[in-house]
């Protein structure tokens, strides 16, 4: 019987345009996908940006089925399973080390609310109450849900949503094209577009403010990276002003940089830090917030008896998601893919500038293994039409990349060879040619 495509609204898709030519995936191995008619498609953007260690490794795919078999499902309220504290000590072995506790959730958008949460609930149990404004910046991704989406700074992805929520204000974002265009790594000017949240303080006063919250490199925007000097900054005025400063490292955690997190990769540690998808290479959906051991202690001991934090979710810590992360940490120790990205860099970044004098390029960044190649936009035609079209011919030809308004963002597991990212390149260099 053929598929009938109608009842499942698909998520950030024109379905209409799917279900016209729909694209489809049946199996996953190492750096490939296969469709159901058997083509093998090269995994260019590890899935979304989550499959760090490589499709179905065995020792992760066991360790679930294992986990399923043992012990399903266990309450996370006032009750626990061993794997959930020997993850949480694992994780923090690889952070920053004032990043001692860690709380679980069940994607990246929740890790978002409640590190807002958590920053809310600091002030108010270090007796700061009125500090409740969040900040975010224009272009940031902190996901879907209402914080996440208040503080967020995709125009599109907002303006659908109403009012979201009030208190909440941006710093303007980044991207410097005129200055910066084609930098390889950091881009060398913008450290002084974190003076916008001194000019914040100024508008709202600092007792106002609860947290600022940024991607230390914007993902879902098109991979824009913190200028250098800029983060350094940022944490600087915070500390001064009591801001607790929240480092969304859904994407840029478990070595997509080269580095464990890219609090370590830029020598910036925040006081919260949010992290996802690498967390279990993808398998089983999972979100933490890793926390300063003084916003832990603070909120901990405002309530000497009964719930210290009134939040958590039915799948905080669930088994199938402890047994896959510990399994992928694993992995990633054993194989050392939190340093392969920087030692992958150099061929990832030739392979990515050799593109530069292609029709319509206007723009490569790149870093660890982390790509993007900003596109002329098509006059006339709605935003993105040309990142669309070698999206297609990439998909046609076998490669999986991301687009995101007129960018193509590449992202592959920490384990591409080489000759796969020479691959990547001729790939994308043929769709790019073909460009009108
Ligand atoms: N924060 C950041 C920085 C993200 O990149 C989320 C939060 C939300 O995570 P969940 O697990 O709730 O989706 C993300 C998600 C893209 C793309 O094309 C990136 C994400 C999601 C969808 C598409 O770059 N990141």
């Amino acid at each position: 019987m053929p598929l009938n495509l109608d009842a499942y609204w698909m998520p950030f898709t024109s379905n209409q345009a799917f279900k016209r030519s729909p694209r489809m995936l049946e199996r996953a191995e190492g750096m490939h996908y296969w469709t159901p008619e058997g083509r093998r498609i090269l995994d260019g953007t590890a899935g979304l940006w989550c499959v760090n260690a490589g499709h179905a490794r065995p020792r992760i795919t066991q360790a679930i089925a294992a986990q399923a078999a043992k012990m399903d499902y266990a309450p996370p309220f006032q009750m626990a399973h061993a794997d959930a504290f020997r993850l949480a000590e694992r994780l923090t072995q690889h952070l920053p080390p004032t990043l001692k506790h860690v709380f679980f959730t069940t994607s990246g958008s929740e890790a978002v609310e409640s590190a807002l949460k958590i920053a809310l609930a600091y002030h108010r149990a270090n007796g700061e109450a009125h500090r409740t404004r969040l900040i975010g910046r224009e272009r940031g991704y902190h996901g879907v849900n209402f914080g996440g989406t208040a503080v967020g700074g995709m125009g599109p992805n907002r303006k659908w949503f109403g009012s979201q929520m009030a208190g909440v204000d941006h710093l303007r974002h980044t991207h410097d094209l005129g200055r910066n265009a084609f930098s390889r790594g950091q881009p060398e000017h913008g450290a002084e577009l974190a003076d916008d949240l001194e000019r914040l303080i100024s508008l709202h006063d600092a007792s106002t403010i609860a947290a600022v919250i940024v991607e230390p490199v914007a993902g879902s925007t098109g991979a824009l990276m913190p200028p250098q000097g800029y983060l350094q900054r940022l944490r600087q005025i915070c500390s001064q002003h009591g801001i607790v400063l929240i480092f969304d490292e859904v994407i840029t955690g478990f070595g997509r940089l080269g580095a464990p997190f890219a609090a370590q990769h830029y020598e910036v540690t925040p006081d919260l830090m949010t992290m996802a998808k690498g967390i279990t290479n993808g398998c089983v959906p999972m979100g933490a917030v890793a926390c300063h051991q003084t916003i832990h202690q603070t909120i901990i001991r405002a309530t000497p008896h009964g719930i210290e934090l009134p939040h958590g979710y039915t799948y905080s810590a669930h088994p199938l998601a402890c047994a896959a992360a510990l399994a992928t940490l694993d992995t990633y120790e054993e194989e050392n893919l939190f340093s392969r990205a920087s030692s992958m860099s150099p061929d990832w970044e030739d392979m990515l500038h050799s593109l530069a004098d292609l029709p319509f390029v206007i723009d490569i960044r790149n870093t660890g293994l982390v790509g993007a190649i900003e596109l002329a936009p098509r006059m006339g035609a709605p935003v993105g039409s040309r990142a669309f079209e070698v999206y297609l011919s990439c998909w046609e030809a076998g490669l999986l990349v991301r687009t995101t308004g007129d960018t193509i963002a590449l992202s592959p597991p920490l384990i591409i060879e080489r000759q796969q990212i020479h691959e990547m390149g001729q790939i994308l260099s043929n769709a790019l040619r073909r460009l009108t």
